[in-house]
């Protein structure tokens, strides 16, 4: 049964009690919800909650200490945009290590590059890939290329160890209030920075400019201390808190417009199956507004 109360259709009686929404609030003002069909997991791992959700409108869902990372209606626009605005402005990314990324939604979008000979993705929590590996199967499809590198570790632990360098690293990371806390830190960065290559590039989840303005604040100072060029992009995600999610291009030598390949892009375009990213939302994803801008200090 449905009643119209100020214009929207609420559903009302007996079905009531039946539906189950997941929230997630922003400042404890305002937020996402969705409705959901069915919990399909829910366990802790040795790092974190864990939720795999049916929803009704977005397809499954997978949450991780009750803060939404991915879901099957809009992962492509994260993934896509994390892993190709990087992938196309440097021109050999033979080398590349994605930092989180559990889910592997990065992973398969960065072997869909040819130049790409290695990608290492190093993820704290097992339980993770192994979730999304029995729930998001298109995510994890890279898994069974043999150019990709799987290490089950401490992100900052690994990079401070390791003696590779890379072309391209990519900080596919929860929020800084998870277990990922320490990979926000400007020491962290300042490692990532000495494990790139002399013309590498970086590119780090930023969270929402709108709901997280001190965060991003800090960050890019940090990042802009660090790195002799750092912008802003942004993409949409109905998902993520706003809607709209920004990543920090850090690069040591490669502009992001200016050394974007338009003729590999064309070349590509049409096996990536994108969704999502292309070489317009490449460009357009760099206009920022005035109120995100105010929040950059040098750019
Ligand atoms: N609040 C949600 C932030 C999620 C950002 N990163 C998601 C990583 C999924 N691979």
């Amino acid at each position: 049964m449905t009643k119209t109360v100020g214009g929207i259709k609420a559903q009302t009686g007996l079905q009531d009690s039946l539906q189950m929404w997941y929230t997630e609030l922003q400042n404890n003002h305002s937020g996402n919800i969705f409705r959901v069909d069915r919990v399909l997991e829910s366990y802790d791992s040795k790092f974190q909650r864990i939720d795999v959700l049916q929803t009704v409108g977005l397809g499954k869902a997978l949450a991780l200490y009750g803060s939404l990372m991915v879901t099957e209606g809009d992962y492509n626009a994260y993934n896509e945009a994390l892993a190709h605005t990087a992938l196309f402005a440097h021109p050999n990314p033979a080398e590349v290590l994605i930092i989180g990324g559990g889910d592997c939604g990065c992973l398969t979008n960065v072997l869909k590059h040819p130049e790409v000979k290695t990608a290492t993705m190093c993820e704290l929590d097992k339980e993770v890939v192994e979730v999304c590996k029995r729930h998001f199967p298109k995510l994890t499809a890279g898994l069974k290329d043999p150019r990709a590198k799987v290490k089950f570790a401490d992100g900052k632990k690994f990079l401070e160890t390791t003696k590779n360098k890379y072309d391209v690293i990519l900080l596919d990371l929860s929020d800084p209030i998870g277990p990922a806390a320490e990979l926000f830190q400007k020491q962290f960065h300042q490692t990532v920075f000495e494990r790139l290559k002399d013309d590498g590039i970086l590119v780090a989840q930023s969270e929402s400019p709108f709901y997280n303005q001190e965060i991003v604040k800090t960050l890019y100072s940090n990042l802009d201390s660090i790195f002799p060029l750092v912008r802003m992009y942004l993409c949409h995600m109905i998902t993520y808190p706003s809607a709209l999610w920004s990543f920090a291009f850090c690069s040591k030598k490669y502009h992001p417009l200016d050394d974007f390949d338009q003729k590999r892009y064309d070349k590509l375009a049409r096996k990536m199956k994108n969704e999502y990213y292309n070489s317009d939302t490449h460009r357009a994803s760099f206009g920022l507004p005035e109120y995100v801008k105010r929040l950059l200090p040098t750019i």
